[in-house]
């Protein structure tokens, strides 16, 4: 398909950007982060979410580069805010990561070479990895995330609850956040019932030792419900859509 003839020449020609979604402290109500999400800006077709060429990425191979791309673009910008705000230097920035970029031999060093180069610390930096990417591998998965956390970067399973977890192994992960998947936030309506599943995985997080962390939150009624239930962060139409770069600059600076 043309899609897939431009995608090849796409890294080169810098087409593709990252925003970034504001993910806030329900304890606070502070930013505590970003969640990096690419797009491409085509030049006849405009933008293009990664729900359309993401597959096409990953069989082809380009994920490789491209992911190395996006970890690079993420770990420089949020060093830059860093440098412009005091306010920043406690922020993290969380990158989704694909199955086939952690199958990289040297996946680990490469992520070394990212903080060495862009001067941010590990400790702001988290990686996002799915469940069913953790479960393909079993005890290599742990030895993986372990030399990952040798570098104090945080780490959080992505769409918690849509895959399938081995609880077993769920408790040897070196993770420190449940990503709450949208799918369980969305239906908790203006009473606050229909909450049975997150609460579910609140309470996994916390009997884990880590945090929850919710996506998709768009109402005040769902924010009421994750606060009592004691969820630590989220992210959320309610609070902010993924922004560009300068947009987020500017909600990074005013964090008090
Ligand atoms: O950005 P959007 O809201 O359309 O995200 C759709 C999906 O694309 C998400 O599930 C997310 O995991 C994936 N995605 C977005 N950005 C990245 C990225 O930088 N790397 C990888 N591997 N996946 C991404
Ligand atoms: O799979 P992952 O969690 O990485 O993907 C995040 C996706 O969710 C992005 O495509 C982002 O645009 C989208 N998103 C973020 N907040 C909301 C929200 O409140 N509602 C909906 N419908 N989508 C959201
Ligand atoms: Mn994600
Ligand atoms: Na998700």
């Amino acid at each position: 398909s043309q899609i897939e003839v431009d995608l090849r020449y796409a890294l080169e020609r810098q087409e593709f950007i990252l925003h970034y979604q504001p993910i806030i402290s329900l304890t606070t109500g502070r930013l505590t982060g970003f969640e990096a999400l690419l797009r491409w800006q085509h030049p006849q077709r405009g933008l293009i979410y990664p729900g359309d060429f993401m597959t096409i990425a990953e069989e082809t191979g380009l994920i490789v580069p491209l992911g190395e791309w996006i970890l690079q673009e993420a770990c420089q910008q949020l060093h830059l805010w860093q440098q412009k705000f005091s306010t920043a230097a406690s922020l993290y920035i969380s990158v989704n990561l694909s199955s086939k970029q952690i199958k990289q031999f040297n996946f680990v060093d490469k992520l070394a070479w990212i903080l060495a180069d862009t001067g941010l610390s590990g400790r702001n930096l988290k990686l996002e990895l799915t469940e069913t990417m953790l479960m393909d591998r079993g005890e290599k998965t742990i030895e993986l995330l372990s030399q990952i956390k040798e570098q104090n970067i945080q780490l959080s399973i992505d769409d918690f609850g849509t895959g399938y977890s081995s609880l077993s192994y769920l408790h040897r992960f070196p993770i420190d956040a449940l990503k709450i998947d949208r799918s369980f936030v969305s239906p908790i309506d203006a009473e606050g019932k229909n909450c049975e599943i997150v609460k579910t995985i609140i309470t996994l997080a916390h009997a884990l030792g880590i945090k929850a962390i919710a996506e998709g939150v768009e109402t005040a009624a769902q924010l009421a419900v994750l606060k009592k239930l004691g969820c630590e962060e989220a992210q959320g139409y309610f609070f902010a859509k993924p922004v560009n770069s300068q947009l987020a600059e500017a909600i990074a600076s005013k964090n008090p």
